[in-house]
């Protein structure tokens, strides 16, 4: 998609209806003609609209747009795309298509540039292609990052991180949150909490700091790797660790403050589909919710820079945030869908 530079605001809108647009043709492509309309009314509600939307629920408020769309604008002004779009193009058959969309760090339009280019082995994508320093990673460990870690790994690995932390502050709580936590048999990654009460956004960055450098210097972990674009402001990091003499596994620390635990512990136990659905049903009731907190919209005045994030209404527990939403709380193996 080609933007022209006119200005922050003016580019942004333009992407956010060259991206629907694009989702329009394809469902006119696939003849589903209701969804197509679909699109159709929202682009042109939007092209009436000269301020900027922000949330799904202020979408929603306009005429002609659905929920489902809503969605799709937020994580459009939002992210710069649509992900639905990026797999709307792909043939899930291809199997060059998937061998690449399982290097870490490969993401669905990359994946598919590198077929169109005519790419079908990892051998091709190391000879011709200029690669991040985590993709080379991904790539040189793709058999080890593919396989399933079995749960008592898992734990090991948790223990270990636990360990090493407690000797730099016995007070810093670490759990190990993602499918683990819903039960899983087996793993795709690790994903490690890091909490303690009372601490501040603040002295996140130096805790995670000091734990990923002595876990190098006792050779539990075997190399950083870039986390997904926006969301590392210092308090993730990504990785892979090993014990030895077994293979690399992912592996993702999140650091949270204290008054944030609760809604971390929601959003990093997923998964992401059942995320997404609360976080859908948040937006319908009029909240925001996210790994930080269930925020209570402040609505758009007149003036339309006086934007903000909404109030918190609830980070500290996991518990309160479903029973604000009016959901019954959900243990974490049933938070699969
Ligand atoms: N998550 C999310 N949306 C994403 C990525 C992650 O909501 N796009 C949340 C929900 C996930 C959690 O973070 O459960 C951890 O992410 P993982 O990718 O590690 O996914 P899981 O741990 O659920 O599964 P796996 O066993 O494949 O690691
Ligand atoms: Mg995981
Ligand atoms: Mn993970």
């Amino acid at each position: 998609i080609e933007i022209v530079r006119f200005g922050a605001e003016a580019s942004r809108k333009h992407l956010l209806m060259t991206i629907l647009s694009e989702m329009q043709r394809y469902y006119e492509m696939l003849k589903d003609t209701w969804r197509s309309l679909g699109y159709r009314k929202a682009i042109a509600t939007l092209k009436k609209q000269d301020h900027k939307i922000r949330f799904a629920s202020e979408a929603r408020e306009l005429p002609g747009i659905g929920d489902r769309i809503a969605i799709k604008i937020e994580e459009i002004v939002r992210t710069d795309r649509l992900r639905r779009l990026d797999y709307a193009k792909m043939d899930p058959e291809d199997e060059a298509l998937r061998l690449f969309l399982g290097i870490y760090g490969v993401g669905g339009v990359k994946a598919q540039k590198w077929v169109d280019a005519g790419y079908k082995t990892l051998d091709d994508i190391k000879t011709h292609v200029r690669l991040t320093s985590s993709q080379r990673i991904g790539i040189e460990h793709h058999e080890d990052f593919q396989q399933r870690i079995p749960r008592d790994e898992v734990k090991q690995h948790g223990d270990i991180a636990t360990r090493v932390a407690h000797e730099i502050d016995a007070e810093l709580k670490l759990e190990i949150l993602g499918s683990y936590r819903r039960g899983a048999k087996d793993c795709g990654d690790i994903d490690i909490m890091i909490t303690k009460e009372g601490v501040e956004a603040h002295a996140i960055t130096e805790i995670l700091c000091e734990l990923v450098e002595k876990l190098f210097e006792i050779d539990f972990l075997q190399c950083a790797l870039a986390t997904p674009r926006g969301l590392d402001n210092g308090t993730k990091w990504h990785g892979a660790s090993k014990i030895s003499p077994g293979p690399w596994r992912r592996i993702d620390f999140l650091v949270v403050p204290w008054v944030e635990r609760g809604a971390a512990l929601l959003y990093f136990t997923g998964n992401d589909i059942f995320n997404r659905s609360l976080r859908l049903l948040a937006s319908k009731k009029g909240f925001r919710l996210n790994q930080s907190g269930l925020y209570k919209d402040v609505l758009r005045g007149t003036d339309r820079i006086k934007f903000t994030d909404g109030a918190l209404v609830e980070g500290e527990s996991e518990e309160k945030i479903f029973k604000i939403l009016g959901v019954p709380y959900r243990p974490p193996e049933h938070r699969i869908c």
